[in-house]
């Protein structure tokens, strides 16, 4: 069978990076970002655009099956930088591949999006957004443009509210919300496969112990994790360093009281032995 073509925007970054090394054999990847892909694999197109730039979002999303959506900020950021990267850029990729005919869209959005839910609640994908930070409500406003274009123009559009994804968790937060790559690959496959997608808000998360979502619409919908963080817990947890009161109050954590947040990266020696 033929494989399907999948652009990937923010194909630099982390997740990108993740996903462009599990889905190698699996689809035909066109990467795209503003910068240098970094780690490259064969066979992998590069487009390089500023999809802040409706021309640029209306080129790379041509002739494309699916397209999985990471462009843009990743952590709180400057409001300017923001409006033009989640804001400007998510709509233009949504209009573009309209314009294109392109009927799938998966929508990385972010556990910031509900980041001021305590963290004793359970939630599910039925709840109200509440967002922690500029970067969560773009992230909301990602998760209704996907409900718009959903039901105004038939596409089909997958949205997870991804937690953090490493090989490993890097403290307490990331135990209930660390999203290992190949069960973040697992994931991305039912969205761009699954026959019965029309608008799915999922959490991308492992099946771990101390999640705080019941994720029940990903298993309706046959995501089955295969990573739990419990198994680092131990070691987490006595490592762990007392964090501020308000932002260990919420599940978004730090996102939920500072200004700028710093793009966490795997503790190298923790990431050694995967
Ligand atoms: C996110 O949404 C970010 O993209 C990622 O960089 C992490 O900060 C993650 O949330 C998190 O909450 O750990």
């Amino acid at each position: 069978m033929k494989k399907k073509k999948i652009l990937i925007t923010g194909a630099a970054g982390d997740v990108g990076t993740h996903l462009r090394r599990e889905l190698q054999a699996k689809y035909k990847i066109v990467a795209s970002d503003l910068r240098d892909l970094g780690e490259t694999f064969k066979g992998q197109s590069f487009k390089r655009a500023d999809i802040s730039k409706m021309p640029a979002a209306l080129r790379i999303t041509k002739g494309v099956d699916a397209i999985v959506h990471l462009g843009g900020y990743s952590v709180e950021g400057p409001w300017q930088g923001i409006l033009n990267a989640n804001i400007i850029g998510c709509y233009n990729i949504f209009e573009a591949a309209r314009l294109n005919g392109v009927k799938r869209i998966l929508f990385p959005t972010s556990n910031h999006a509900v980041g001021f839910y305590e963290r004793g609640t359970t939630i599910d994908h039925r709840v109200y957004p509440k967002p922690d930070s500029r970067y969560g409500v773009s992230k909301v406003f990602g998760e209704a443009l996907g409900s718009l274009y959903a039901d105004k123009y038939g596409m089909q559009v997958f949205c997870m509210r991804i937690g953090n994804v490493n090989p490993v968790p890097i403290d307490k937060r990331r135990l209930s919300i660390l999203f290992t790559p190949r069960d973040l690959a697992q994931l991305v496959t039912i969205g761009i496969e699954h026959p019965d997608v029309r608008f799915e808000i999922v959490y991308g998360i492992s099946k771990n112990t101390r999640a705080w979502y019941d994720n029940s619409n990903a298993f309706r919908l046959g995501y089955q994790p295969k990573d739990d963080s419990e198994q680092w817990a131990a070691e987490v947890l006595a490592n762990e360093k007392p964090g501020d009161q308000a932002a260990e109050l919420y599940q978004g954590g730090m996102f939920c009281v500072a200004e700028d947040i710093p793009n966490p990266a795997p503790l190298p020696e923790r990431k050694k032995r995967m």
